[in-house]
């Protein structure tokens, strides 16, 4: 091939959010949208660069992620890349991405996927940059690609033939002056398969499938990436019916659906389970980073999920052999962990919104187990967030509390923990796609009461009185990068919290956060609906905060 200078206009919004590029289809379709992009993204690759590296391409299958991998593979032959290794037909789970990078001792990888975001022609894409750790790209390289963006003037450009996605194996490209550029094909599944029996006890679970031969599980992959994973792992791997999974074709357009799975949009999943008393449902996003774990009449919410994981890590064989040196959630994430961590006597960390902020602790070998509230769950087996391995890790865990409990469920094990450890009740309310001025001017109000330190010592509602009020924060304890702006924190004398931020993943004007949390120690009183138990406070809450003046909105879009 030849690499010829393609003149290109720099386009100004090309600013990765919390997890990378994610805009509307069209405008990726615009002229050298998705070109510029790239180059500014093997541009601002960590040194020694785009030259002479491998990089893992691949994504969850929705609209445009086939031609924006041709496109790829023409700016990487123009910029110098030796091989790309590409998931077949394009697809790969972020976690796959992740493990692959790490797996081969690649340079990075680039994640075609916006993620929960619907797809299709009108809906949205996403193009994600992760290093060579398996991690999302931190903000300084984030930053750097933004500004090379920003005032791109040249594509290299090669003009390779197409690249038969459909077939497995190697090509070779000539290029000039002896470079070539390698083409590899992959299996989308089997080296993440491999990963996952390392980690699980496989056997543990099969045996406890078939002692307990009324149990029901049942997986829906929303029509993302995760169908051809979950089939291969819950029916091939464990042995389970036909019948254990549902939407498990990937459809570029996720069958018309939202593939984030929470109570909202996976409503299929939660119907079924209560209508047919399934012991376990769960279900993934599109990308297949998320998870959700319900049973019949229970939900295990996400902050709860990982402080449970943590406290029973040491039934999973990884941790057993590895053991648990650290434990971390996001800032909006529930306290539930720390009481976790307190009593295993382990460090525990406090990191901003966005899986990038995990990588540091990961790499230094302070953080094994870490979550998010928004359906994030993960270890340091990758560096991204992964929900087919959140629910293995629970049918591991029940498996194995079942051999000296027969009869558990997800039901008696939260009820366990909260005995055990009190209750952090917590929820989220979304509000989607509101006015971006005004929320921004909302968020402001905030933040001019919080750096006043009028706030402290106030009460909001009836009993809560304001302890301390910022916007938060992160020093990366590893490399002392300063992450700022992060989130109001509203936190309460008796350790409750109000937080507010606003999303750095939509595609169409913005979200706004409120998360809410309450913690009860008394062990009579954790079996109240979480709504509930936060009714006052959530109340309390959207009146101080100005919702409905700013946003115009008397309810949440979706309440987690
Ligand atoms: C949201 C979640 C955040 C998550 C991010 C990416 O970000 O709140 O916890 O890490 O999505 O998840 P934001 O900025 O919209 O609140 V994924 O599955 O979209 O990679
Ligand atoms: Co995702």
């Amino acid at each position: 091939f030849q690499i010829a200078s393609q003149p290109t206009k720099a386009y100004d919004d090309q600013k990765p959010g919390t997890s990378g590029l994610r805009k509307r289809v069209k405008t990726f379709q615009q002229k050298y949208y998705t070109h510029n992009f790239i180059q500014a993204t093997l541009e601002a690759m960590p040194s020694p660069g785009a030259k002479g590296s491998t990089l893992v391409v691949g994504g969850d299958g929705r609209y445009y992620g086939k031609e924006a991998i041709q496109i790829i593979i023409d700016i990487a032959a123009g910029n110098g890349v030796s091989k790309l290794i590409i998931g077949q037909e394009g697809i790969l789970s972020t976690p796959a991405v992740s493990h692959l990078i790490r797996k081969h001792k690649a340079d990075g990888g680039i994640l075609l996927t916006a993620s929960h975001n619907p797809g299709g022609p009108d809906k949205d894409f996403g193009i994600k940059f992760n290093v060579s750790n398996g991690g999302p790209a931190p903000e300084a390289i984030t930053n750097k690609i933004f500004s090379i963006a920003s005032s791109l003037t040249t594509l290299s450009l090669a003009s390779l033939p197409k690249v038969d996605l459909s077939k497995l194996g190697s090509q070779e490209f000539q290029g000039p002056s002896g470079s070539t550029l390698n083409v590899t094909v992959i299996d989308s599944v089997e080296s993440y398969v491999q990963l996952m029996r390392q980690v699980f006890d496989f056997d543990q679970i099969r045996r406890f499938l078939q002692r307990r031969s009324d149990f029901t599980l049942l997986f829906d992959a929303l029509h993302g990436v995760t169908g051809p994973y979950g089939r291969r792992l819950f029916i091939q791997e464990l042995g389970l019916p036909d019948s254990s999974v549902q939407h498990c074709i990937p459809k570029p357009d996720f069958g018309g659906g939202h593939p984030d799975p929470n109570l909202t949009y996976a409503h299929e999943l939660v119907e079924r389970v209560e209508a047919e008393s399934i012991h376990f449902g769960a279900a993934s996003d599109g990308d297949g980073d998320r998870n959700m774990i319900i049973g019949k009449g229970v939900f295990v919410n996400p902050s709860d999920s990982v402080a449970v994981l943590a406290a029973q890590a040491k039934r999973i064989p990884y941790f057993k052999k590895h053991g648990i040196s650290g434990v971390a959630r996001s800032m909006p994430t529930s306290q539930a962990l720390d009481r976790v961590a307190k009593r295993l006597g382990i460090p525990h960390y406090e990191v901003p919104t966005g899986w990038k902020f995990f990588g540091n602790l990961m790499d230094s070998g302070k953080l094994s187990i870490c979550g998010e509230e928004s359906f994030g769950t993960g270890s340091d087996h990758i560096r991204e967030k992964d929900g087919l391995w959140a629910i293995l890790a629970w049918l591991n865990i029940l498996a194995s509390l079942d051999e000296e409990t027969p009869g558990t469920t997800l039901d008696t094990i939260l009820q366990d923990h909260y005995a055990t450890y009190g209750r952090n009740y917590f929820t989220r309310y979304d509000y989607e796609e509101v006015d971006g001025d005004r929320a921004g001017e909302m968020m402001e109000r905030l933040r001019r009461w919080c750096s006043s330190g009028e706030l402290v010592g106030k009460e909001m509602g009836s009993g809560f009185t304001l302890a301390q009020a910022d916007d938060f924060s992160y020093t990366d304890p590893v490399d002392g990068s300063v992450a700022k702006k992060q989130g109001i924190r509203l936190i309460f004398q008796d350790g409750s919290r109000v937080i507010v931020r606003l999303s750095g993943t939509g595609s169409q004007g913005a979200t706004v956060r409120l998360y809410v949390e309450r913690y009860e120690e008394d062990s009579s009183k954790v079996k109240t609906p979480a709504s509930e138990a936060l009714k006052d406070l959530v109340e309390a809450a959207q009146a101080f905060v100005g919702i409905v003046e700013y946003t115009g909105r008397k309810e949440p879009t979706v309440i987690t």
